[in-house]
């Protein structure tokens, strides 16, 4: 693996930067091991609701903001497709920020010449879209479960115990959550289908996907509250859902072991046993000679 992990695409969503649950750190580090064509925000980003009742900004959102800069600067196009947590930077949809473009939704067309549209997909989640209050208080419950699990995960591994994971136990073990998102996926599959692309991106329900539904494809870039999934676009045009943490270790791993490999080869050289050379007096009678075809008079 070179410096960086070379995609043609990389949609990510769910960041939730400004909440308590946010890792930031990890999606800068993240950030900084890829490269890509295009990039694209899949809402959720910011966490306008957790940040307008109370403004957390560590350093640690600076650094994505910088990476993404950064990123812009390298030749990325970065697109941002704000989402229900975001929702008041869909005010400024078709306006460019530093390089990122602000979009309500897009449409991305993959190098085997798909088309995929590409949206938070809040919009077709009937709970949100029905009850604001309701999902209001499912935000801050989930903040509070969130820091919770984390708490209950630190005791767990000084036990010596897994990871326990609560969006696995909340989403896959709660029959309830699982029809919703089953709801959610048909939502979106059928709205790929109504408005004739090959299939659909998104967001929201923080689990990350990849499935074929009568031949359209539903694609969902997961979370990096919990999961730290990404979805990435191979050269061929074939999606796939990657573990963003295992990507950002072997990135480093690779970085790593060139600097080592580098310093072998730096102390194999000096220690290198040298031949017995000549001594100079010695050169200088071999080039005198004659019958020495390297001597004088060639080239
Ligand atoms: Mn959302």
């Amino acid at each position: 693996m070179a410096q960086r992990a070379r995609f043609r695409t990389v949609f990510i969503s769910d960041l939730h930067l400004g909440a308590a649950g946010a890792r930031a750190d990890d999606v800068a580090a993240f950030l900084k091991s890829i490269d890509c064509d295009t990039l694209y925000l899949v809402g959720d980003i910011l966490d306008m609701w957790r940040l307008r009742k109370r403004w957390l900004w560590p350093e640690a959102n600076n650094r994505v903001v910088r990476r993404l800069l950064k990123l812009g600067k390298r030749g990325t196009r970065i697109v941002y497709i704000p989402g229900n947590h975001d929702d008041p930077a869909r005010r400024y949809a078709g306006l460019n920020f530093g390089g990122v473009e602000i979009a309500l939704h897009s449409i991305h067309t993959t190098a085997d010449g798909r088309s995929l549209l590409i949206t938070h997909g809040d919009q077709f989640d009937l709970v949100v879209r029905n009850a604001r209050l309701l999902s209001a208080l499912g935000a801050w419950a989930y903040d509070w479960l969130v820091r919770l699990n984390r708490h209950y995960n630190r005791f767990r591994s000084a036990l010596g115990l897994d990871y326990w994971s609560l969006s696995q136990f909340i989403k896959l073990k709660v029959k309830s959550a699982c029809t919703h998102i089953s709801r959610f996926e048909d939502a979106l599959i059928e709205e790929a289908r109504r408005s004739g692309h090959a299939g659909v991106v998104c967001g929201h329900i923080h689990k990350a996907e990849v499935r074929e539904v009568g031949g359209v494809s539903y694609y969902n870039c997961g979370d990096w509250v919990e999961s730290c999934t990404a979805l990435v676009e191979h050269t061929d045009g074939r999606l796939e859902v990657i573990d963003g943490l295992e990507l950002t270790r072997q990135v480093a791993a690779a970085r790593e072991a060139s600097r080592i490999d580098l310093k072998q080869i730096e102390e194999e050289v000096e220690s290198m046993p040298l031949p017995d050379l000549p001594t100079s007096d010695r050169w200088r009678e071999l080039l005198a000679d004659e019958a020495n075809p390297y001597g004088p008079g060639t080239a």
